[in-house]
């Protein structure tokens, strides 16, 4: 059996980065976690190959080799699916699909062949009895949320790991959290079910020998969803795994902002080298997180939960919202202010965007407000609801809270905020790497030489040098993620 499988493009969004990666040598900022671990679940005797659209071009003769073509896909790459499938359909392919954009709009794909709805752990064992019985469903779909404990460690053969920013893993899925606007309670569940230590100490341990050193991205919904199993067993086992290694990986990870509560739990994290934590911060107004049920985020100092982070080692990114029926006219002036006081530099701010099967979809289709599906690119300035601000204004206010936020002015001085509160606990001075090399100078010739802000520029590089000369490298990074954030299409 040969089975070709497929992920297709998401360039041109928040998270596709193709211009700083090209800047430093990479294809692509994360492999596609789902469809190697569907890899690793089939039988040894299938001839497997890969093709990751943001790495590697698909060409006809890869479609014409498969006997089946295997698609995963979010919702943002909807578009790039169907020319996939049209593709497949053209050369007689069948076609099977799973990941989060079918589990959730499963209905608009009536021609492919066999289609997986939800986590394939339980279901993928029946597909493969099934195909060997010759008695293949169309929709294969699990009655509950399967035990990770049993889920197979990705089949990392399948991919190049150098043409990647950084490696993806995973420790839990689900969320305690019940967000309107999101579907990881529908995609995943509310109670986090993990992964053992052994297993987490293993996947680790095979990167480690395939040769990767550097970013490993914990793609958890919500990584401390489960903090005393966290904090009791598998954080010291990474610790001291990382330990002994010398510390060859750097995690960055997804967390909810009760982080802040928990010093213990930060500091393990930092110890373990956690270096980025990402936080749905949403919004400083409180009606509106009370409107979307962000409970967690409600009555603290979202300010001060930020700092105490950075103040621990972990700098924060976090995702921000306009858009609830809640917000008022001064929401964009609160969000600019919110992000340039806590030093979040960056910044993913994005119009509220209604995903299917969400709470929020079933209130706003009950009213009436829905309008079109999701583009699932919550970055772009298209609406699927009816806001209950007028449009105009909230999509003006949105691109102006970017234009701001994103000026160099208005970003090189967050960095410099965060910078004088962020205290890492670990410290490896820069390697003589083609990758840093290439960043440095990009850094320096793009942002300092040919790019608008060349001021503002240089008085944060001067700044740092002096007063944070250890944190230089940081500062680069950030420089030429803002060039990024600055010429993405609103
Ligand atoms: C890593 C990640 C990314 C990476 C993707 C990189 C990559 N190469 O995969 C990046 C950072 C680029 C990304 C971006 C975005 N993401 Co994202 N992302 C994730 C995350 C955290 C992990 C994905 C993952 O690796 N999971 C681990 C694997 C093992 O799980 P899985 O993919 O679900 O696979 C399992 C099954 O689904 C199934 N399966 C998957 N594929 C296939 C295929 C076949 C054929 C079969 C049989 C089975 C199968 O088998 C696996 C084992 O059970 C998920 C959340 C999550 N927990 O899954 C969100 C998630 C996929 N992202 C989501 C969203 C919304 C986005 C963004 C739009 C966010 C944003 N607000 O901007 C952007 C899109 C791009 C943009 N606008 O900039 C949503 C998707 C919603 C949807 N219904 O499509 C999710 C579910 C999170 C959420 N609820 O918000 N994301
Ligand atoms: S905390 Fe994050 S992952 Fe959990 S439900 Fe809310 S938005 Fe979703």
């Amino acid at each position: 059996m040969k089975i070709l499988l497929v992920y297709p493009n998401y360039k041109d969004t928040f998270w596709s980065f193709d211009r700083i990666l090209k800047l430093l040598g990479k294809r692509a900022a994360f492999p596609p976690l789902g469809l190697l671990t569907v890899a690793s679940m089939m039988p040894k005797e299938w001839e497997k190959k890969l093709i990751d659209m943001n790495t590697d071009i698909l060409k006809d003769e890869h479609i014409k080799w498969a006997d089946y073509i295997f698609i995963s896909a979010m919702i943002v790459q909807k578009e790039e699916v169907k020319k996939i499938i049209d593709l497949a359909k053209g050369a007689g392919k069948k076609v099977v699909a799973g990941g989060p954009l079918f589990t959730t709009g499963w209905e608009d794909f009536k021609n492919v062949d066999h289609m997986f709805l939800g986590e394939v752990e339980d279901t993928f064992p029946e597909f493969i009895d099934d195909l060997e019985n010759n008695c293949l469903k169309k929709i294969y779909s699990g009655k509950d949320f399967p035990d990770i404990k049993k889920s197979a460690a990705p089949d990392w053969d399948l991919i190049k790991l150098v043409n990647y920013d950084s490696m993806c893993m995973q420790f839990s899925r689900g969320c305690p959290f019940n967000c309107e606007f999101c579907d990881v309670v529908q995609l995943n569940g509310r109670v986090p079910r993990l992964k053992t230590t052994g297993q987490v100490i293993g996947e680790l341990q095979t990167l480690y020998e395939k040769g990767w050193r550097g970013g490993v991205f914990f793609v958890d919904d919500n990584l401390i969803g489960n903090k005393a199993k966290l904090k009791n067993d598998y954080l010291p086992a990474i610790i001291k795994w990382q330990k002994e290694k010398k510390y060859p990986f750097v995690f960055t990870t997804q967390v909810s902002i009760n982080l802040a509560d928990d010093p213990e739990l930060i500091k393990l994290m930092a110890d373990a080298y956690f270096i980025t934590v990402f936080i749905g911060i949403e919004t400083p107004d409180a009606d509106s997180l009370e409107e979307c049920g962000k409970n967690q985020n409600k009555n603290r100092d979202l300010v001060g939960s930020v700092k105490t982070i950075q103040n621990m080692g972990l700098t924060v990114s976090g995702g921000f919202i306009v858009g609830f029926d809640s917000d008022k006219a001064s929401i964009f002036n609160s969000q600019i202010e919110f992000i340039q006081k806590s030093g979040v530099v960056t910044a993913m701010v994005g119009l509220l965007n209604v995903l299917p099967r969400t709470r929020l979809y079933q209130r706003l289709k009950d009213a009436r407000r829905l309008i079109g599906k999701s583009s699932g690119n919550n970055t772009k300035s298209n609406l699927n609801f009816i806001p209950k601000m007028d449009r105009d204004v909230l999509i003006n206010g949105y691109k102006r809270v970017l234009s701001t936020i994103y000026s160099p002015k208005q970003y090189y001085g967050r960095i410099k905020t965060l910078l004088k509160e962020y205290r890492p606990i670990h410290f490896k001075a820069p390697k003589l790497s083609l990758y840093n090399i290439r960043a440095l100078l990009s850094s320096f010739w793009l942002l300092g030489i040919i790019q608008k802000g060349r001021w503002h520029y240089w008085k944060l590089i001067t700044w740092s040098l002096i007063r944070k000369p250890r944190l230089f490298p940081n500062v680069v990074g950030f420089t030429l993620m803002g060039m990024h954030l600055r010429e993405l299409p609103y």
